[in-house]
């Protein structure tokens, strides 16, 4: 059915302007004042702003790992990420080494079909390189749309990739036009770092930390940043935690390499010492890359600022604290690695970003949303509001007030990372491709009427063109 939203504040990556916005099957058809109401539905968003949906291009939706699986699957994921703001989530497809890629994604295609309720893509995990693995990535690219890869430089014995692995993915990544994501910790050292932890009976979560420091993550980005560079490839390192890390990227950009950088709500407003609360409550907190000394949040802050950070995902990747997280509890090595962040990623961005002046309203829109579709192959369809494009749209209330809490919140877990936070501006209604999933704050839609996403090629250093067409 044909929507109108009359009386809002339009915000673009480039733009803030007050208009109307009509929409027909999905689309937005039409942008100005006094378009035509006849058979539309009128929705009035007076004093609020209407966004393009938010991107979150990093989940881990219903995936083992640490010897469970995350708590939120693909309908409780979407739902939270919906209520927060997020019209489409990429998720991270694991593959595992001998197997066909193949077997993965459909794998993935299971855990989301029926229970995806906003858009949803993937990216591929590249665990090794071989004639198998060559042989497959184009047809990846051309059938599946996945245009992403993501070599894991940590973990090792489990998902750790070598530097052939990484390099060779990254020459195959430039040749077919997709982006390598890297997670940048020097997983050998890391492993060394926590053996000898253990060994001294060093087993609480604030170790979880301290043996794996920024000079590890700065040393991984670094060292990724330069193979990048000598392949001549495209790189976005994902979950950027500390200053180490953003110098690395700030390096690598300055000579003009095609790298990327994403970083976390959690790294921007939580900090190590979190890591350290009493009763093991520590271990809600433990992320990897680990949370970071309080004065690395302006560093990140600033770097958004400034472009030298340009996304922000949620790493989503949840576990309850009881049964879970517990783990753990008496080795830090065994607690899972991750946390419930797909809600609030938006309104923690908007609340301590915009709110506080860190960055701009237009900048919060690059950030959030428009940035991840040009980088992942789903701009102008996504990631903006302009004629042609999916109606995913935000209506937010810029003055709306939530606390935080597990209480509230719709994922599926115990706790809540950011539990008693307050945040300043709220997700009203959120549409995706022109229907109600949220609606004045309640749930309205339905799982499986997420669609899944074939996205575009990379195109090298083109993704920040303003002027693509129209291409999926
Ligand atoms: N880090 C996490 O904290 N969770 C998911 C995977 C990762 O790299
Ligand atoms: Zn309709
Ligand atoms: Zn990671
Ligand atoms: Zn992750």
């Amino acid at each position: 059915m044909k929507k109108l939203i009359k009386n809002g504040t339009i915000v673009t990556a480039a733009d803030t302007f007050s208009a109307d916005l009509l929409i027909e099957n999905g689309i937005i058809s039409a942008i100005g004042t006094n378009l035509p109401a006849a058979g539309a539905e009128i929705i009035n968003a007076e004093g609020r702003y209407v966004f393009p949906g938010g991107i979150d291009p990093h989940t881990h939706l219903d995936m083992p790992f640490c010897g469970t699986v995350t708590k939120d699957d693909f309908e409780t994921g979407t739902i939270a990420a919906a209520f927060g703001g997020t019209t489409t989530i990429i998720d991270f497809c694991l593959t595992a080494k001998g197997e066909p890629l193949k077997t993965a994604i459909q794998t993935w295609h299971k855990k989301s079909r029926d229970k995806a309720v906003i858009d949803y893509g993937f990216h591929l995990m590249i665990g090794e390189i071989n004639e198998k693995v060559l042989n497959e990535l184009p047809q990846i690219i051309e059938k599946e749309g996945i245009t992403s890869f993501k070599v894991f430089m940590a973990y090792k014995n489990v998902f750790q990739a070598d530097d052939e692995t990484l390099f060779r993915t990254l020459l195959a990544a430039k040749e077919l036009g997709a982006l390598v994501m890297v997670h940048a910790e020097n997983g050998d050292v890391i492993d060394f770092l926590t053996k000898k932890a253990l060994k001294e009976g060093k087993t609480e979560p604030i170790y979880h930390a301290l043996t794996r420091p920024p000079e590890v993550e700065g040393e991984a980005t670094g060292r990724a940043a330069q193979l990048a560079g000598l392949a001549d490839s495209q790189l976005y390192v994902v979950h950027v935690s500390c200053a180490d890390a953003v110098e690395k990227i700030s390096e690598a950009r300055a000579k003009g390499f095609d790298i990327w950088g994403e970083t976390c709500p959690q790294y921007l407003v939580l900090d190590e010492s979190y890591l350290e609360k009493p009763d093991f409550e520590g271990a809600k907190y433990v992320w990897s890359p680990p949370l970071r000394e309080k004065w690395n949040q302006e560093v990140l802050w600033n770097a958004l600022k400034t472009g030298q950070l340009q996304t922000i995902g949620s790493d989503q990747c949840s576990f309850d604290f009881k049964g879970q997280k517990d783990l753990g509890r008496d080795d830090f090595t065994k607690i899972p690695n991750g946390g419930p962040t797909i809600e609030d990623r938006f309104s923690i961005l908007f609340s301590e970003g915009v709110k506080k002046g860190r960055i701009d309203l237009n900048q919060f829109v690059d950030i959030t949303s428009t940035r991840a579709a040009k980088l992942f192959g789903l701009y102008p369809k996504k990631g903006t509001i302009s004629v042609g494009s999916d109606a995913d749209i935000v209506i937010f209330d810029p003055e709306m007030e939530r606390t935080l809490s597990a209480e509230t919140h719709n994922m599926a877990v115990d706790y809540n990372a950011f539990e008693g936070m307050k945040v300043r501006g709220e997700p009203v209604s959120v549409l995706v491709r022109g229907e109600f999933v949220i609606r004045d704050k309640k749930f309205v839609g339905s799982p499986g009427s997420g669609k899944y996403l074939k996205r575009a090629k990379y195109k090298q250093n083109t993704s920040i063109d303003q002027n693509e067409t129209l291409s999926i």
